[in-house]
């Protein structure tokens, strides 16, 4: 075993002077220095497979709303949900073992720690995005499965979900809460089937234009868009996913959201609904232009809250007795946090950045709605939400409808991450059975103007914060002059944290008007730079 592991290795040499880490979504940098990285992640997710006794482990191959450049590598678990936490350390030591001695030392030290028998079957799916470098870093992964006798299945190119999607179908098959078919004709089949339900009495197709950022989730909502063709009038643009040197260039909701700006290819109809999807399809944000030309950012708190009110609803007229809750970051608008608790009279959570964090504490509830701001999110339907819908006795149609909407509902969103084309569905549906244009959506609430700014610090590492991220602990003192600066503004709210994915650190505030917040976070910016 370690010798076919030393001589795969040695075919993967590990660049000197760079310090890999496995962050907020995996390991995420230029293309180049990810090819012994990715090499030495295939032979984690060996040791992870045989760990939990066989299950699949995926491994996805993306970047994200990076340049194209860039790449990454990320693990998922068996229920198709994120590599657990515990195990990201050793993502990272295996990745900075500087000899190939030293990894087969990382490497035999895991096998030890969890009594890994290595006689066991591993078992791996993976996919890329559409980025150039990801046929070289797939040959690179494939060694490290042969390197320790891991079975593995390509997918090809899919969106980040859709290969979650497959993790869970796999290691749910043939049971009792198997979760689909572990293909993209089952995914597409799950989310349509699913959509026809919602909308059986709806007779008018709703019409949207998608930016997919010439990304993989272009041709992938194009496909399933044809079987919805009475249902939904899909026109994508920025679909060029086949020209990798386009990948999120001045389009794709990061760029959306960030610069609260269309992107590039896009001439808006007034009053017409866009969204905006990243480079892998996981995250999505709406918007549109009114009659004056005004830009309406419809983001993920505005997602949340859409999909909070209207199954909120549903579970009153179902008359099942379950519990719905919101999942935020302190990134999320105070206006859409407001709304929740006060209007909807929903328990809202707030939670570090990273769809993991969200996703853990969104389980604690029936029903978990989770969005960051930035349109990353899904809507868990707990087990006991599933079997208390599927025992319940409607004595009425009206509950009837309802219990069977929600239990659609559950089969059109994704369970195991966010997904664009999912989570794109659902607001369609919603809008559609509600007969809402976009602006009565956008009007549910109105955002406190926010701004958001990076600073590049020396030390980024300095910056640690508590209360979900917060409140700053480090450097000593920096908060109470934040503090003091905020307490100037009507309705004023800023806080810092360190990028995870960046080599810098973010400031956000809002305030009561656009000029107010203007000057908060440029004095807090300032703050912070005197501060390092
Ligand atoms: C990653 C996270 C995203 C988070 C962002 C924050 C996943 C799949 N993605 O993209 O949830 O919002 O990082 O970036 O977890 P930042 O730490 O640079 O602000
Ligand atoms: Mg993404």
């Amino acid at each position: 075993m370690s010798n076919s592991l030393t001589e795969y290795s040695l075919k993967h040499a590990r660049p000197s002077n760079i310090v890999y880490g496995y962050g907020t979504a995996g390991f995420r940098m230029k293309a180049t220095l990810l090819d012994s990285v990715v090499f030495r992640v295939g032979l984690l997710a060996g040791l992870r497979s045989r760990f939990l006794d066989g299950k699949t482990i995926g491994i996805m191959i993306t970047a994200s709303h990076n340049p194209p450049e860039d790449n990454g590598v990320k693990l998922v678990d068996p229920m198709g949900e994120m590599l657990e936490a515990s195990w990201e350390s050793h993502a990272t030591s295996l990745a900075n073992a500087e000899t190939e001695a030293d990894l087969i030392l990382v490497y035999e030290g895991l096998v030890a720690k969890f009594s890994i028998d290595l006689s066991r079957p591993a078992r791996v799916v993976f996919a890329k995005d559409s980025r150039e470098s990801g046929p070289a870093l797939v040959a690179a992964l494939v060694d490290g499965l042969k390197a320790v006798n891991a079975e593995f299945h390509d997918c090809g190119m899919l969106t980040t979900p859709q290969l979650h999607y497959n993790v869970r179908c796999l290691n749910t098959q043939g049971t009792e809460r198997s979760y689909g078919v572990p293909t993209e004709a089952g995914y597409f089949n799950k989310l349509t089937s699913a959509y026809k339900t919602i909308l059986s009495s709806v007779t008018q197709p709703y019409s949207i234009t998608i930016d997919a950022a010439n990304g993989i989730g272009g041709p992938k909502v194009a496909e399933l868009a044809k079987e919805l063709s009475n249902l939904l009038a899909v026109t994508v643009v920025n679909n060029n996913y086949d020209k990798p040197e386009l990948l999120n260039h001045a389009c794709g909701a990061d760029y959306v959201k960030t610069g609260q700006k269309l992107p590039s290819g896009v001439t808006p109809e007034p009053s017409k609904l866009y969204a905006s999807f990243d480079g892998d399809a996981d995250r999505i944000v709406f918007y549109f232009q009114d009659e004056t030309t005004k830009f309406h950012l419809l983001d993920g708190d505005k997602i949340a809250t859409l999909a909070a009110m209207y199954l909120g609803d549903l579970i009153k007229q179902a008359e099942v007795d379950l519990n719905l809750g919101v999942v935020q970051t302190a990134y999320a608008n105070g206006s859409s946090t407001d709304y929740i608790q006060k209007n909807l009279n929903l328990p809202v959570l707030c939670t570090p950045t990273g769809v993991k964090h969200l996703h853990h504490a969104a389980l604690q509830f029936d029903i978990g709605v989770y969005f960051e701001a930035n349109g990353h999110g899904t809507v868990l339907f707990g087990e006991n939400c599933i079997d208390a819908l599927k025992a319940a006795d409607a004595t009425s149609p009206g509950q009837l409808t309802a219990i069977a909407t929600l239990l659609a509902f559950s089969e059109l969103i994704n369970q195991t991450v966010g997904d664009a084309i999912s989570d794109l569905l659902m607001v369609l549906a919603i809008l559609s059975l509600k007969n809402w244009t976009c602006a009565e959506w956008a009007h549910i609430y109105t955002d406190l103007p926010n701004r958001l700014a990076k600073v590049i610090v020396n030390d980024r590492r300095i910056f640690t914060t508590t209360d979900a991220e917060r409140k700053l602990v480090t450097p000593e003192g920096l908060q109470g002059k934040i503090d003091e600066m905020v307490m100037k503004y009507s309705n004023g709210r800023s806080f810092v944290r360190a990028s995870g994915t960046e080599d810098a650190v973010r400031v956000y505030a809002e305030c009561g008007t656009v000029g107010e917040v203007d000057d908060l976070v440029k004095n807090v910016v300032e703050i912070v730079k005197n501060s390092s």
